[in-house]
C-alpha cells in the first residue's frame, strides 16, 4: 500500500486536537510524570477519575529513571512493597525490608498502568501559572510548550480547568511556588537534609491538600514542609502518590 504523508499528519493533528479539548476540562491534573505523580495518576484512573498527566519534559518518568546516581536501580522498603506487586515490578531482597528493582522496569510498569487506567498524557508541557478566581481555589493549570519556555519566546499560553490539582514536580515543588509567589498565606520551607527513614515516614503526613484546591505530593510534599530528603529510595513517593489519590477521590466523592 501506498501511503499518504498528508493523511499521517491530519491523524496525529486531529486525534491529538480532539483530546486536548476533551481535557479542556477534568476533574484532576496532575503536573508531573516521576514516580509519585504516575502511581497517583494510575490510581486515579482506576477509579474513573478524568485525569491528566502533564510533564514539561519529553520521557515520563521523572528521577526515577536515573536510580541511584545513574545506576538504574531503585530501592523500595518493606512498608511499599504491596505497590511494586500491584504495579507487577520486580524486585530482589537485598536484606530484610530492603527491595531493589530495575528503575527502567518501574518507570515503564507505572507509565503503562497509568495508559491502561485512561490517564491522558501531555508531555513537553510546562505548567507556568495557575488559575485562582473569585472562591479563591486552584481551579486551572496555565500551560505552555515546554520549547517555547526553553527558548524564551513570547508566546501566550492555554488554560485548562481542573476541580484538583496534584503539585508532583518534586524538588522544586513548581505549583506550590507559584502560588506562594502571588503573595497568598502559602510558604513553601524547601527540603532539609538528607535523612532517609523520617523522610520517608513523615511523607505521608506532608501529602495533603496545601492551598484550595491544591493537593502535594512526592518530593514536593517534603519540600513544601521542610522535611528531610532520602535519595534513591522510592517506597515513599509510590505511598505518597497511592494517599494522594485517595485524598482526591475521597473530595470528589469517588
Ligand atoms: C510540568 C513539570 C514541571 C512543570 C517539573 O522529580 P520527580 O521524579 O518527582 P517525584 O516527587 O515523583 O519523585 C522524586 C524522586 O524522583 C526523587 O527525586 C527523589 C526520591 N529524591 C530523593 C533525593 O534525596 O534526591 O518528577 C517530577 C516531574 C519531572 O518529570 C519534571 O520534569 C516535572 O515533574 N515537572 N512538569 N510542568 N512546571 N516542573
Ligand atoms: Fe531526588
Amino acid at each position: 500500500m501506498d501511503l499518504d504523508e498528508v493523511t499521517i499528519s491530519r491523524a496525529i493533528v486531529q486525534e491529538q486536537s480532539r483530546v486536548l479539548l476533551e481535557y479542556m476540562e477534568m476533574d484532576v491534573a496532575i503536573v508531573g510524570g516521576g514516580p509519585s505523580g504516575l502511581a497517583c495518576a494510575a490510581l486515579l484512573g482506576e477509579r474513573g477519575i478524568k485525569c491528566a498527566l502533564i510533564e514539561k519534559k519529553l520521557s515520563i518518568g521523572g528521577g526515577m529513571w536515573g536510580g541511584g546516581m545513574m545506576f538504574p536501580r531503585i530501592v523500595v522498603q518493606e512498608e511499599a512493597r504491596r505497590l511494586l506487586d500491584r504495579f507487577g515490578i520486580a524486585y530482589r531482597e537485598h536484606a530484610p525490608g530492603y527491595y531493589v528493582a530495575s528503575s527502567v522496569e518501574a518507570v515503564s510498569k507505572l507509565t503503562a498502568a497509568a495508559c491502561s487506567a485512561g490517564v491522558e498524557f501531555f508531555n513537553l508541557t510546562t505548567v507556568e501559572d495557575v488559575m485562582v478566581k473569585g472562591d479563591g481555589r486552584v481551579s486551572g493549570l496555565v500551560i505552555n510548550w515546554t520549547p517555547v519556555e526553553m527558548a524564551g519566546l513570547h508566546v501566550d499560553p492555554f488554560t485548562l480547568a481542573c476541580s484538583y490539582t496534584i503539585d508532583a514536580t518534586g524538588h522544586d515543588a513548581v505549583v506550590a511556588r507559584l502560588v506562594e509567589a502571588k503573595g497568598t498565606d502559602l510558604a513553601v520551607k524547601g527540603e532539609g537534609f538528607m535523612w532517609a527513614g523520617r523522610a520517608e515516614t513523615n511523607i505521608i503526613r506532608h501529602t495533603r491538600e496545601i492551598y484550595p484546591g491544591l493537593v502535594v505530593t512526592g518530593m514536593a510534599a517534603n519540600a513544601v514542609a521542610g522535611e528531610n530528603r532520602m535519595g534513591p529510595i522510592f517506597g515513599g513517593m509510590l505511598l505518597s502518590g497511592e494517599f494522594a489519590a485517595g485524598l482526591v477521590a475521597e473530595r470528589l466523592g469517588r
